[in-house]
């Protein structure tokens, strides 16, 4: 039996904090998922499979408003709600089902406490972990506004204000993760590798999507945020995130995405 079981949409770059730090720590995960497209046709629940289509529409026991990031009707189990109260994905669970652990940083740390081998992924005492949990805090503030910007861009409905906020919190979190890395000797926390420089590797790879957007924010008179002039102030963050990617348990998962956002740019190689 797999140590924990995972639901999502894939790729997911929230859902690969877990799956990168799996690997380091070697930890078992039992994924279950379809891309975004088809997860409209599955049923949200620890057993989660794709829905016969009598199974579907919206006299369904199932049936539930479609929240963020999904429109329309989602299929979600009174069960996968008693889980997961607010409803998302990535979603993990207990092997047994009975606990549900929502929101993916939180779903990263229970991957490092599940590890049965030494390591120093969530630091080596109380004050590096909690260290460690105030960077993670911290992203969630950055992942709250990138969340609603990229939103805005998906469905054309960006604005001034929208604009302005993502480019205070970016402003906000990349001096933050700069200067940290000015001091730490190596990593975000500290000299080794935790899952606070995991947690930042897949929130800028997420981020990064909004490059393919940049023509849409420069039409309106503003300035793409994941290029140019926006990024170099910031050397020593981009310098780490570019270093984190290069590594095999981060390159699995992140090589991929970032990879099919630069063929949608670039055209392929
Ligand atoms: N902060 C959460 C974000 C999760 C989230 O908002 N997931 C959205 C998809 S992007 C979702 O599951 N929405 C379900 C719905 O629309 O009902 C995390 O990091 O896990």
């Amino acid at each position: 039996m797999a140590d924990l079981r995972l639901f999502s949409y894939l790729p997911n770059p929230r859902l690969f904090k877990a799956t990168i730090a799996a690997r380091l720590c070697r930890v078992d995960l039992d994924i279950r998922g379809a891309p975004t497209t088809e997860l409209h046709n599955w049923l949200w629940d620890f057993e989660a499979r794709e829905l016969e289509e009598s199974e579907r529409g919206a006299d369904s026991l199932y049936a539930r408003k479609a929240l963020t990031g999904f429109a329309g009707t989602l299929y979600k189990t009174d069960a996968f709600l008693k889980a997961h109260p607010f409803g998302t994905v990535p979603a993990a669970f207990s092997p047994d089902g009975s606990i549900g652990i929502f929101e993916s940083n939180s779903i990263m740390r229970a991957v490092v406490r599940s590890a049965k081998i030494e390591h120093a992924l969530y630091g080596r005492d109380i004050f590096e972990a909690s260290r460690i949990d105030g960077f993670l805090d911290h992203s969630v503030v950055f992942a709250r506004d990138a969340q609603v910007y990229l939103l805005a861009l998906a469905n054309d409905e960006l604005t001034e204000d929208i604009q302005m906020r993502m480019e205070e919190a970016f402003h906000a979190y990349m001096s933050g993760v700069d200067q940290a890395l000015s001091t730490s000797g190596g990593h975000l926390a500290g000299p080794d590798l935790t899952i606070a420089d995991i947690c930042f590797a897949c929130e800028l790879a997420l981020f990064s999507g909004s490059r393919l957007s940049h023509l849409k924010v420069e039409r309106l008179g503003f300035q793409a945020i994941m290029t140019g002039s926006a990024i170099t102030p910031y050397p020593l963050a981009f310098g780490h995130f570019e270093k984190l990617c290069a590594q095999p348990a981060f390159d699995e998962d992140l090589g991929p995405y970032l990879k099919k956002i630069d063929e949608k740019l670039f055209g392929a190689a």
